[in-house]
Order: structure tokens, then C-alpha cells, then sequence
């Protein structure tokens, strides 16, 4: 602050400079980063990759640091086990033990069915932003860490109380039935069919289950990994339809957009938006960014994910259902031949755009994937900086 009119206040000046510096400081960092900016739609993958980058090129979560994730694995299983007891109504399956009724609203008053409104309440609150998160840890905004509570230490007595009812039990079968139309969403499929080995006392999460987690990014999260002396900076954003316009101010300085997309989400609707399929969803998104004209000069690598639950679906479900411009048989080659082309349909011309297959949980296929990306990302730059 100045005194009207008279001697600057030294120590505002020297607080002024001491900021300028740490943004000089801060803006030469970022300049010698790689900054790679992953987009796509909720539910795509994003998370799940950088997770993969961690696992592969960071500190691979580390035993003592995997309890963090604990509440959020909890939290998947009540909410699968929501999903299970909705069908049991729909499937016209009762409890073998009347008495369930009360263990069950017990159940439901403990962890309420909140997912869904927690979507839609955290964008009013400008608290949970984590720009400079550059682990990734669950960002634990202060509203959110609240619902989280519940998880910390759940009643795990409740929980099997419910999942071991047969009622319960038959329906789950049914559920899991691979020769069965309806499933659950694969994540809660394998939440529930690990809850067993989760509920003991002395749990830890392995790779898997923290790769298996559901849990929408709120906001953003930034991860640095240092790989052969590069400095890689992943710009992971939420893909919810109501976050979308935060992407943008991203849009400048980074060396590359990275687009995910779910192949298996040809057939569902949108959570946000229900007379939204996802896949057309997912096209917009795409289109959008990709004609955008501060991304004009920008590489795109389009990750088509979810390879597996897509080769799962289209055993039951026809891709023409739902895209009924479609004529090729069911086969998941063609199918998936299709929906690319429906992506890179979307480019302009002289855009050169690269694309992967992929399965963002599986550790094997994704090491692969992994080192062909950062190649590619290497041979941009050298390609647009001349050198490193
Ligand atoms: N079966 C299967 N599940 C996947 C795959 N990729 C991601 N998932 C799961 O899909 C769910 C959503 O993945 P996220 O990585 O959180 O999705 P996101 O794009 O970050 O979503 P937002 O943060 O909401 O924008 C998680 O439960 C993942 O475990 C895949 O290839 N196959
Ligand atoms: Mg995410």
C-alpha cells in the first residue's frame, strides 16, 4: 500500500517484488515443461490414464500412501450396492428376512444416494479448485471432504449385512451373469465382487482397485512427471458438460491436447443431460475443441477407451440401434472402425490426428500405449521447437 502522495511502503514494494519474481520463476518452469492437456468427457478415462503415468513413470503409489483412497473405494461400494438393491425392486426380487427392510433404510440413511446431487452442487463452490496439485492425491475440496467422512471409517458390519442378504445375493448373481442384458457399470461390478477381501479390517488397496475407483475430478488436477530429463505437465480437467468451458483458458501454452473418448458409451445416455446419448456427447466435445481456433496448430492424440466393456456390449447390443446410419455387421473391429471415422470426421482436413485403442485399467496394455504416446509427444516438439 502507498501513503497518499508520499514515499512508497518498502516492505509493499518488497512484497510486490518477491511475488513478481516466484511468477517469473514460476512461468520459466512452465516454459521448459511439456504441458499436455487431457480432455473428454466425464467418465472417459482421463483420470484413470494419468493414474497410469503415475504408476508407470511416478512414485507407482507408494503402500503407505494408498489408505488415502480408502473412503473413495467404500463410497463405490455403497453405491453399487445402491445399484444392486434398485434392480432387486425392478427385478421383483424381496429380501429373504423381512426384518432387511430396517437394515436396509439404516443402510440408506447412513450413505445416501448423494452421488448424482454432488454433481451439481460443487460447481457453486469456487473452493474445491486445485490448480497446482501436481500429485494426485483426491483433491479433498471442503464441502467434498465432509461426504467423504462417512467413508473414513464405514460400518462395515451394516455393509455386509446388506450385500450377504440372499435377496441381495440372487440379484447380484443375476447381474453378473455374463449371458445377461442388464449389468452393472464394470467398476461397481468389481468393487462388488471384491467387497469380501475389502472389508477386512486390515485393507490396503492394490493397483488395481485404486485404477478401478470412480470418482469425478472436480476442477483441475496437474501432474508433473520428470521421464529421460523432460519435464511432462498433465492438465487432468473434469468432463462434465457443465465444466467444459473451464478448459479453455488451458488451451494456451500447451503442447499437445489429449482427447479421451469411451468407446462403450455408444449406447448409453448421458447423466447430466438423459436425452443425450453419450457417444454424440462425446462428438461435440470433440468437435469443439478440435475446430477451435486456439487450437489450430495443436497435435490431438484421440484415445478411444474402454475397448473392453465395448467388446462386452456389443454382444448384446447393436451398434445400429443406436447409430442408425450404421451397416456393417457387429463386430467389434468394424464397429469401432466406425466410430472412428465419426471422430476424425470432425477434424478439419489438414489436421493430422493420432489414435489408440485403449483400455485405461489395464496395466500391461497401457505401458505400451504409454511409451508410443510420449514418443509422439517428443517428436512434436522437436518438430515444433526444433530441439530439446
Ligand atoms: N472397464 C474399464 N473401465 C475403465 C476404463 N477406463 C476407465 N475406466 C473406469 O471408468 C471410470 C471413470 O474413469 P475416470 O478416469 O475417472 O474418468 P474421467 O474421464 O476422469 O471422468 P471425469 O473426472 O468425471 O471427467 C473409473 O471407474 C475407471 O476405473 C477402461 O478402459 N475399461
Ligand atoms: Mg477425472
Amino acid at each position: 500500500m502507498s501513503c497518499s502522495g508520499g514515499e512508497p511502503d518498502r516492505s509493499a514494494l518488497a512484497r510486490s517484488r518477491s511475488i513478481d519474481h516466484q511468477l517469473d520463476e514460476e512461468r520459466e518452469r512452465r516454459q521448459k515443461e511439456i504441458q499436455l492437456l487431457v480432455l473428454g468427457a466425464s467418465g472417459s478415462g482421463k483420470s484413470t490414464f494419468i493414474k497410469q503415468m503415475r504408476i508407470r513413470y511416478g512414485d507407482g503409489f507408494p503402500e503407505n500412501e494408498r489408505h488415502y483412497f480408502k473412503p473413495f473405494i467404500y463410497e463405490n461400494i455403497t453405491h453399487a450396492l445402491h445399484h444392486v438393491l434398485d434392480h432387486m425392486a425392478s427385478m421383483k426380487i424381496d429380501f429373504n428376512d423381512p426384518s432387511m427392510t430396517e437394515t436396509v433404510s439404516e443402510f440408506e440413511k447412513k450413505y445416501p444416494r448423494i452421488r448424482a446431487l454432488l454433481l451439481h452442487t460443487v460447481e457453486e463452490d469456487g473452493t474445491h479448485f486445485d490448480h497446482n496439485n501436481t500429485n494426485l492425491f483426491p483433491a479433498r475440496p471442503r464441502r467434498l471432504s465432509n461426504f467423504y467422512c462417512h467413508y473414513e471409517k464405514p460400518d462395515i458390519f451394516l455393509i455386509l449385512q446388506v450385500w450377504l442378504d440372499p435377496g441381495v445375493q440372487e440379484c447380484y448373481k443375476n447381474l453378473n451373469d455374463p449371458d445377461n442384458e442388464i449389468f452393472l457399470p464394470y467398476s461397481e461390478e468389481y468393487f462388488l465382487s471384491n467387497i469380501e477381501r475389502i472389508m477386512q479390517q486390515n485393507y490396503m488397496p492394490t493397483l488395481a482397485d485404486i485404477l478401478h475407483i470412480r470418482k469425478t475430478t472436480i476442477g483441475v488436477q496437474e501432474s508433473v512427471f520428470t521421464i529421460n530429463n523432460l519435464s511432462y505437465r498433465f492438465i487432468d480437467v473434469a468432463g462434465q458438460k457443465s465444466q467444459r468451458k473451464k478448459w479453455i483458458p488451458f488451451f494456451e501454452g500447451v503442447s499437445a491436447v489429449i482427447f479421451f473418448a469411451a468407446l462403450s458409451a455408444f449406447d448409453e445416455i448421458l447423466e447430466e443431460e438423459p436425452a443425450m446419448n453419450s457417444m454424440q456427447d462425446s462428438l461435440q466435445a470433440f468437435s469443439d475443441v478440435v475446430q477451435n481456433r486456439f487450437l489450430e496448430n495443436m497435435n490431438f492424440i484421440l484415445f478411444l477407451n474402454k475397448e473392453d466393456l465395448f467388446i462386452r456390449k456389443l454382444k448384446f447390443t447393436k451398434m445400429s440401434k443406436n447409430f442408425p446410419d450404421y451397416t456393417g455387421d457387429n463386430s467389434p473391429e468394424q464397429c469401432q472402425e466406425y466410430i472412428k471415422d465419426k471422430f476424425l470426421e470432425k477434424k478439419p482436413n489438414k489436421k493430422n490426428i493420432y489414435t489408440h485403442i485403449t483400455c485405461a485399467v489395464d496395466e500391461t496394455k497401457m505401458r505400451n500405449v504409454l511409451e508410443n504416446m510420449l514418443e509422439m509427444i517428443v517428436e512434436f516438439n522437436i518438430r515444433k521447437c526444433g530441439t530439446y
